[in-house]
């Protein structure tokens, strides 16, 4: 009951901020332009095997249903308790996009939440060269480091940094699109995991960042 108060809490405060430039919930990705979709979180439901933490993976994990899936042990936590689980007002495109809170007051001190594909994903094809994603952080976040990980067929990891620490409390949707060749060491073409966190993923043991509400809706991939 507590969380669930915590995110209605969220909904409230989350009204447009003076001077912030808003993005308002637009029509789906540009088939024809040559973006292809990774996740525009449409697909997800209330039911099995189709919730949304049974395919992005928290620091919780699940156990229904059976053999269900441990976390990452992060102080990530993927949807809301309630069904759907997806956030249906907040949205950047269709009409739903996925709830992130993140809680880096704990050990391990970071954040994160990961989607895994058993067969590796060919992020090159077409002549794409670039990952976009759309983030809207709560306004009462403090600024933190939000950051991507991509993980390759190799096992190999890379990480890529937002530049703005504001990013997670802008109050509005903003893009951040980063070139795949950012993520150095990893082969575009057989990409297996991406991970989205806030925090210090190496673990060294102090808090940033603090504690917060993101959504993020419309990760994609484009020529440019
Ligand atoms: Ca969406």
């Amino acid at each position: 009951m507590e969380r669930q108060m915590f995110f209605r809490l969220v909904l409230a405060l989350m009204l447009p901020v003076a001077g912030c430039k808003m993005e308002q919930a637009g029509p789906a990705p540009d088939y024809g332009s040559g973006c292809i979709v990774v996740d525009d979180f449409e697909t997800y439901t209330a039911d099995s095997p189709m919730k949304i933490f049974e395919t992005w993976i928290d620091g919780f994990g699940y156990t229904e249903p059976p053999p269900g899936k441990p976390g990452n042990v992060s102080g990530a936590t993927v949807g809301y308790l309630d069904k759907p689980f997806l956030e249906r007002t907040i949205v950047h495109g269709g009409s739903q996009s996925m709830p992130f809170r993140y809680k880096n007051t704990v050990l391990p001190f970071y954040s994160e939440i990961e989607r895994q594909w058993a067969v590796p994903q060919d992020w090159a094809t077409s002549g794409t060269r670039v990952l976009g994603l759309w983030v809207y952080g709560d306004p009462c976040n403090v600024p933190g480091p939000l950051y991507v990980a991509l993980q390759d067929a190799s096992g190999a990891t890379s990480v890529v940094n937002h530049p703005d620490p504001n990013a997670v409390c802008a109050g509005c949707w903003n893009k951040w699109s980063i070139e795949l060749s950012k993520f150095v060491g990893i082969h575009p073409v057989a990409v297996s995991k991406i991970c989205i966190g806030v925090g210090d993923r190496r673990g060294l043991g102090r808090s940033v960042g603090g504690e917060g509400m993101l959504f993020i809706d419309d990760i994609e991939l484009s020529r440019r």
